[in-house]
């Protein structure tokens, strides 16, 4: 499975995903690509997710927005 995570270093939403990932000790799993200092990143995720809002985890290319959601997700898949 390939898990993107598209996130900037200033959102606390994104800070509160991050968290999870290092507590769970699932960095190593997970790609990060920082929209702020990428912009083909950003180009990606405006293009594949139809929107530039951060947090969004790409499960096997599959957009998943919502840092609520990514937690759930990650809590019950990692
Ligand atoms: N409800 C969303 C809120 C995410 C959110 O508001 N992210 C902000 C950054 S902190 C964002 O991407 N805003 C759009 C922008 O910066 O252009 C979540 O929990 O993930």
């Amino acid at each position: 499975m390939k898990l993107d995570l598209y996130m900037k270093p200033t959102c606390p939403f994104c800070h509160r995903v991050m968290d999870v990932i290092t507590e769970m000790g699932v960095g190593d799993q997970i790609t990060m690509h920082d929209v702020s200092a990428d912009p083909t990143a950003l180009q990606t995720l405006i293009e594949v997710g139809g929107t530039n809002q951060v947090p969004c985890l790409f499960i096997d290319g599959k957009p998943m927005y919502e840092s609520g959601d990514i937690v759930e997700w990650l809590r019950a898949n990692l």
